[in-house]
């Protein structure tokens, strides 16, 4: 029979950067997946069961099935700003914490924001394709012309941190009109501050010269974008989605990409990812990323931390930094080492 452990016992669900899993290891004990291997559903379920805390990174589904399975579990620490992975609902009623990692991604992501929008409107990796391929034999007056993007309106939707931060480079860099849709208006500080104009999403879809999405994903936020929300674009706009798969209707774009109906978009995630739409892949007006928006080292390390930061304080000290469902959590014994 093995010695009970003293100590909370971490699951981290990804390999995860060597100073993040020794910081861990120096207050837990961790089983990591250092190979980095595809876990199962059922695989995380059946390593979940003897855990109090996991490390997570926005793609593992904790629900009420999972929880069932899971008594001693009492924190999921995402080390992502999204949460759409977790039933929050169902781990307030079991009493299991969720975190989030907001804040140390917001301006990193916006930058990439921009890098997308300019890629897909000038053209830059079509072009680069084509240079590539060996297709470029003489120059021509027309050749890859683009959308303008600075002094063009962009709409944002989707008007939280990282929204802001994408209307402040907007406006004060490039010079852009920035109209945004959410779900409420901000104050009109913050508004000043963006300088950015709050419009239905009907009058934005309208008259963006490029749409980008930021809204987190929910059943409410499913196919934001769809066949008919297209439709209002400009022909000539862009759309640019950094959000979530699911909040664009990927077959639907795929159409309004061939038909030209829309000029081109960008998307660094997509319904189903890391399965891509195939008819997205057959379309070349569209620039494709595999969800890197935050992906620099240092932003990438920092969200880490915040998990490790959210597993410490509540499992160790009984407060986490960023918790998303602390109000009415439910009792499930108090944070302690069983
Ligand atoms: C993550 C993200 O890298 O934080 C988020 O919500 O979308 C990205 O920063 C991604 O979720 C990894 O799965």
């Amino acid at each position: 029979m093995t010695k009970p452990s003293p100590r909370p016992r971490i699951l981290v669900t990804r390999a995860i950067f060597p100073e993040v899993a020794q910081r861990l290891s120096e207050h837990f004990d961790v089983e990591s997946n250092a190979t980095d291997e595809d876990w199962s559903a059922e695989e995380i379920a059946r390593r979940l069961q003897d855990k109090t805390g996991a490390l997570t990174f926005g793609l593992e589904r904790i629900d009420a099935a999972l929880l069932a399975r899971c008594p001693q579990l009492k924190i999921c620490a995402n080390m992502t700003v999204g949460y759409n992975n977790f039933d929050l609902e169902a781990m307030r009623v079991c009493g299991v914490l969720g975190t989030n990692a907001p804040d140390v991604l917001t301006e990193t992501t916006a930058d990439f924001g921009f890098a997308l929008l300019m890629a897909t409107a000038r053209r830059v990796t079509e072009s680069e394709h084509f240079l590539r391929a060996g297709k470029w034999t003489r120059w021509q007056y027309e050749m890859f012309s683009g959308a303008e993007v600075h002094g063009s309106t962009l709409g944002i939707i989707g008007m939280g941190r990282i929204g802001q931060a994408i209307a402040r480079r907007a406006a004060f860099g490039f010079g852009m009109q920035v109209v945004y849709h959410n779900r409420s208006r901000l104050d009109a500080t913050l508004e000043a501050d963006c300088r950015a104009r709050y419009v239905g999403k009907e009058e934005l879809l309208k008259t963006a010269d490029h749409v980008m999405l930021v809204v987190p994903y929910s059943k409410e936020s499913h196919h934001t974008m769809g066949a008919a929300e297209l439709a209002l674009m400009k022909p000539t706009a862009t759309l640019i989605n950094i959000a979530r798969g699911g909040i664009v209707d990927d077959a639907a774009l795929a159409a309004a990409l061939r038909d030209k109906r829309i000029a081109a978009a960008g998307l660094d995630v997509f319904e189903g990812e890391p399965r891509v739409h195939p008819d997205l892949l057959a379309v070349s007006n569209v620039v494709l990323t595999p969800h890197i928006a935050s992906a620099t080292v240092g932003t990438r390390r920092a969200m880490a931390m915040l998990a490790v930061d959210n597993l410490i304080g509540y499992l160790l000290h009984g407060k986490a930094v960023t918790p998303l469902n602390a109000d009415g959590l439910a009792a499930r014994a108090t944070p302690s080492a069983s």
